[in-house]
């Protein structure tokens, strides 16, 4: 192989595990780029990377990567990054989920990591359908839309992330698409760098299911439509519901400093050791 060819985040990959279990013209690679490109803007010690992922395609991102990582349960990373970050608030933790596992089996633990703004980044591809277990309908999936679940066109209204995460309490919140990797790299590398709950969430493509059941022949006219219906926030501040119909509205939502919860438990810690008083936390598991 021509080494000056080779992609230059090769380095971060487990080469060994290589090639990947994802479709051709699956989004999951972009964002893997994106994600690479956004930490080196952030100066981030890779060293202290640590990926922790649910289960889905999306999910299957930290195994392909050469940093500590932990493949956890269905719509659990959010609690798992929990306790790695507040066994060492040093670690950054790094969360890959999709729409189904973030929004639907592990919705209670995403707006409860938002409400605590504990220091976690979470990058959702959210693809608009579960394409691991082949093409159900998932909580982001747009009325109308068809899936395996819904071979008449989904009934219910989708959640729309970015939104349901800021009214929760993230610090930062973000939207691009696949259509978008140079906006997304920054938002990711701001994510990084947010002392708080950080959520990057990124309009993807499943060509397999998502793309098949809503006849959308190939992945590059699946980035077309991405590009074609995205809207800048700030254009879309001033038009109505109805003109914003089947657009997706892209930018930066939250970006604001407030106290970081591993902080907080820290200072406990501490306040402890220095005036010998029992802390909140201890005596609250003492009724046990
Ligand atoms: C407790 C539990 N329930 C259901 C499943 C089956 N399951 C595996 S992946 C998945 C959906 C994944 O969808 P998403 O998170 O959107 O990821 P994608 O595959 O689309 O990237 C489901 C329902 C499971 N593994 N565990
Ligand atoms: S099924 Fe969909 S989400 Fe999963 S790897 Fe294939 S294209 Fe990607």
């Amino acid at each position: 192989m021509d080494k000056t060819r080779e992609n230059r985040f090769m380095k971060y990959l487990r080469k060994e595990r290589l090639p990947n279990i994802f479709c051709a013209g699956c989004g999951n690679g972009i964002v893997m780029n994106t994600f690479f490109n956004g930490m080196e803007m952030a100066e981030i010690d890779f060293e202290k990377v640590i990926m922790v992922s649910g289960i889905g395609c999306s999910s299957r991102i930290p195994g392909y990567v050469k940093c500590d990582s932990l493949h956890t349960t269905h719509g659990r990373p959010i609690s798992f990054a929990t306790g790695i970050k507040l066994a060492n608030p040093q670690n950054q933790l790094v969360i890959f989920t999709g729409d189904g596992d973030a929004a639907a089996i592990g919705g209670n633990h995403l707006i409860h990591g938002a409400r605590r703004n504990i220091n976690l980044t979470v990058i959702c591809i959210n693809n608009s359908i579960y394409g691991m277990t082949g093409g159900q309908i998932s909580p982001t999936s747009p009325q109308g839309s068809y899936g395996s679940t819904a071979p008449f066109g989904s009934l219910e209204m989708p959640f729309d992330l970015s939104r349901l995460v800021k009214a929760a309490g993230a610090s930062y919140v973000a939207r691009w698409t696949t259509a978008h990797p140079l906006q997304l790299s920054n938002s990711i590398k701001k994510a990084l760098q947010n002392n708080g709950f950080s959520f990057v969430e990124v309009i993807s493509q499943c060509p397999t299911y998502y793309g098949r059941k809503n006849r959308m022949k190939s992945p590059i006219e699946m980035i077309q439509r991405m590009k074609d219906e995205s809207i800048l926030k700030k254009k879309a501040e001033n038009l109505s519901l109805e003109e914003l119909e089947g657009k997706i509205v892209v930018g930066e939502f939250q970006n604001k400093e407030q106290p970081e919860f591993s902080d907080k438990i820290c200072k406990l810690q501490e306040d402890q050791c220095t005036t010998g008083k029992p802390s909140v936390v201890r005596s609250a598991y003492k009724g046990d």
